[in-house]
């Protein structure tokens, strides 16, 4: 059985890389933050109590911002794969946190291969590392955008990235460990956190038609991006880990939209008109931005064989579909007299 220690295990990506890997039999760990409040609602119906048998998941409480804690955690586990998925992971957030953004995404990034490169000294074992890069490492570089195409990063968010990237080249390059970059275009998912645009769009459509809420404000509604689904984007991640060299790849649906055209997909999903329930609001703009991204994935189709199997309208239909239901116990609850907290959105 392969064991696989995943970072970030309890946000989007990491909830449908665990069932990824379960499903093809390994053992996944997981690394957990501690938190007040209980922080593992995307992967509560898998992890079971560990008194009990189960799944064979594991969660590990330890930081990016954590060397100690990697390296123990590293030891304890003894991973095959590691996937670093951890990340403060919102670009708007990332020009007001910079600092913690650069030491999560790019010096924690640093942390766990060091951590990892002692752990191959001193064990002797032969692992295998995936990196989350993402398509905001390339910024304002024109589209389409391959692994060919200079970065030209935007954020305190893509600059980390940018330099986690090369972090990770570098440890392949002077080391020989087998790292691979994975760059990964916007992917969304009915998991996706609620203050990303994808998400904020279908969670309003959902309360809107069901009168819970009248308005929806947005930043910029100009700027493209190449969104694709979550669930078909971690079967990369894995294919990556599985060929027989490491190398960095571009993982996108090659297909462009503007968040003018979610919002109205989304909408008229529920046969309502986008242009009378959104509202601009400026504090939704960045203080710089990137205006299109649109990825050419060829190199992952040819040497992985991955291609996407969800396109843009199924995605928005399937988002769309679960914030309705999701909305629709919003109202019983609501009507039946319990408060429901309304969380999110407002921020970012
Ligand atoms: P999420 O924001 O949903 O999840 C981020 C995860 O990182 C959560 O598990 C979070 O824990 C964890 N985390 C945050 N800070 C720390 C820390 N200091 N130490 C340990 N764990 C931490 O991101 P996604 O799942 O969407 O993305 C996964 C990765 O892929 C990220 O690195 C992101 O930057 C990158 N990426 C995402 C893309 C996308 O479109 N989704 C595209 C390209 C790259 P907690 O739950 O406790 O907050
Ligand atoms: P992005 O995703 O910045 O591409 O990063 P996000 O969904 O936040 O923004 C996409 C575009 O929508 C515009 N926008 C808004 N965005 C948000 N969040 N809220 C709004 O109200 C709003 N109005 C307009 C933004 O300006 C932007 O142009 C995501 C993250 O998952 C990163 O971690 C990942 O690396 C990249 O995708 C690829």
């Amino acid at each position: 059985m392969k064991r696989a220690l995943i970072t970030g295990i309890t946000g989007q990506d990491g909830a449908y890389l665990t069932e990824f890997l379960l499903g093809k039999g390994y053992e996944v760990h997981g690394l957990l933050r501690r938190a007040s409040l209980f922080n593992t609602d995307r992967i509560d119906h898998i992890y079971h109590d560990p008194h009990v048998e189960g799944p064979a998941l594991r969660l590990h409480y330890g930081d990016l911002g954590d060397g100690t804690a990697l390296r123990r955690v590293l030891e304890k586990v003894q991973p095959d794969e590691v996937y670093n998925l951890a990340a403060q992971s919102h670009v708007k957030v990332s020009f007001e946190v910079p600092e913690y953004t650069a030491d999560i995404v790019a010096l924690g990034t640093l942390r766990l291969l060091e951590a990892l490169r002692d752990h191959m000294t001193v064990s002797g074992a032969k692992v295998r590392y995936y990196q989350a890069g993402s398509s905001e490492m390339f910024g304002s570089a024109p589209p389409p955008q391959s692994e060919r195409t200079p970065f030209h990063p935007r954020s305190p968010y893509a600059v980390s990235k940018v330099a986690a990237h090369w972090y990770a080249v570098n440890y392949r390059e002077a080391y020989g460990m087998f790292v691979c970059n994975g760059i990964l275009f916007n992917h969304e998912s009915p998991r996706r956190g609620e203050t990303f645009v994808s998400r904020k769009v279908t969670r309003a459509v959902g309360r809107i038609k069901e009168g819970l809420q009248e308005k929806l404000y947005l930043g910029n509604l100009e700027a493209r991006r190449d969104w694709g689904f979550a669930g078909d984007y971690v079967e990369a991640m894995w294919l990556m880990l599985q060929h027989e060299t490491a190398d960095d790849y571009v993982i996108a649906t090659g297909a462009s939209h503007s968040v003018r055209d979610l919002a109205a997909a989304a909408f008229a999903e529920l046969g309502m008109d986008w242009r009378e329930f959104v509202a601009f609001d400026a504090r939704y703009l960045r203080p710089a931005e990137v205006d299109a991204l649109q990825g050419d994935a060829t190199k992952a189709r040819e040497r992985l064989g991955w291609r996407p199997r969800v396109d843009f309208a199924q995605l928005v239909k399937m988002m769309v579909a679960h914030d309705h239901d999701l909305a629709r116990q919003e109202k019983t609850l609501r009507s039946a007299g319990f408060g429901v907290p309304v969380r999110g959105a407002a921020h970012s």
